[in-house]
């Protein structure tokens, strides 16, 4: 078998309400979309995101001077691909818009060989579950007031999440303590309960902060203080007995070792865009279990369904809804605020292009 086309397309997809977090300020995602055909009529998909139509473009362009590093290749030499690129890659750098353009590749790569094999991708991988707990991430954000955070908080669990996150990050220590304490009041106490600062604290804050809210039973603390900071989160993570989650924002297993290294977190979070697609997310994964550490990934929840269920040491799949829309399929919570794990073929989602229509913007020159 051998890849014999290589196709973008690129969307922006409006969010419904701004998203607001310590560093954030959102109301728009573009998603780039690949589409990967064979000579044997098997064809992947994979996606990456950023925020706005220009740079998305950078995205595509770098994306697409890979294609003839990958068509004529057999996708079942999918390890070889991944590190041909990265080398390749290598002269602008072994982070950020380099690694993030290999990844749809590596998606759609893999997404090809589960179809092939007529297996889901974390039976593929090798499984250890086929139901994944998540936790509801598309609301409570900072921007939220309290009345707003009550109701919103009481409205997940509704749906039948069985764990939420609030986005904190105000001025002052009790603004934050309150918004805690009015989310924690309104899910009560069974329901589980994380809070991210996105990295908006110094170190002695979130200590302080984080004191505090030990009484609220925090099932983690996340990106307390500025991702680069490593000695400043192992603080913060000697400091409370709240585990810290960290390193979305880092690139690739070499990323996730730093973070091991200097003891900067309990729970690691790579993003599947910043490992570069399936290959090196395992290995992370992989790295974080050897160090007995959890895993619990950063966004693409329809994707991370196949990480989390093929990793022992993998926790909770971030729902957050934004690409739901870009797929004809659905993730579906379960009575107990789980997603059961597709047992469709390949990654088990596949672009609904008569949807995304209505989002589609140009190609730059
Ligand atoms: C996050 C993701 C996307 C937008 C804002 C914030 C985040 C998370 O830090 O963990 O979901
Ligand atoms: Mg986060």
């Amino acid at each position: 078998m051998k890849v014999s086309g290589f196709e973008t397309a690129l969307v922006d997809l409006p969010l419904a309400t701004p998203v607001k977090t310590s560093i954030h300020d959102i109301r728009r995602v573009a998603c780039l979309l690949l589409t990967l055909t064979t000579d044997e009529g098997v064809s992947g998909e994979g996606y990456v995101f950023c925020f706005g139509v220009d740079k998305l473009r950078v995205l595509d362009a770098l994306t697409r001077s890979l294609a003839g590093e990958v068509v004529g290749q057999d996708p079942h030499m999918v390890e070889r691909i991944w590190a041909d690129l990265f080398r390749r890659l290598n002269f602008f750098g072994q982070k950020g818009v380099t690694v993030i353009a290999m990844t749809a590749i590596d998606m759609a790569l893999w997404d090809i060989l589960g179809k092939r094999a007529n297996l889901p991708l974390y039976k593929l991988f090798g499984g250890c579950r086929e139901r994944v707990p998540t936790y509801a991430s598309g609301g409570l954000w900072l921007g939220s007031s309290l009345d707003e955070l009550a109701s919103e908080a009481r409205a997940f669990v509704q749906q039948g999440f069985r764990a939420v996150k609030l986005r904190i990050g105000k001025p002052a220590i009790a603004q934050d303590v309150e918004r805690v304490s009015v989310v924690r009041q309104a899910i009560g106490a069974d329901i589980r309960l994380m809070v991210d600062a996105n990295q908006g604290f110094t170190v002695d804050h979130a200590i302080r902060l984080g004191r505090q809210l030990e009484a609220f039973d925090l099932t983690w603390f996340e990106e307390p203080v500025p991702t680069e900071d490593f000695a400043g989160s192992a603080a913060v993570a000697a400091a409370l007995d709240t585990p810290i989650a960290s390193a979305e924002t880092d690139y690739t297993a070499l990323g996730m070792q730093s973070f091991i290294a200097t003891k900067a977190a309990d729970i690691l979070m790579p993003d599947l865009q910043r490992m570069g697609g399936f290959t090196e997310m395992r290995k992370a994964t992989a790295l974080a279990g050897v160090h007995n550490l959890r895993v619990s990934p950063h966004l693409f929840t329809e994707h991370c369904l196949h990480v989390v269920a093929s990793a022992p040491n993998a926790t909770y799949v971030e729902h957050m809804p934004w690409f739901g829309r870009l797929f004809r399929e659905a993730v579906a919570l379960d009575q107990d605020g789980m997603i059961a794990v597709p047992d469709r073929p390949g990654a088990g989602f596949t672009f609904d292009y008569d949807k995304i229509e209505a989002y589609r913007v140009a190609a730059g020159a």
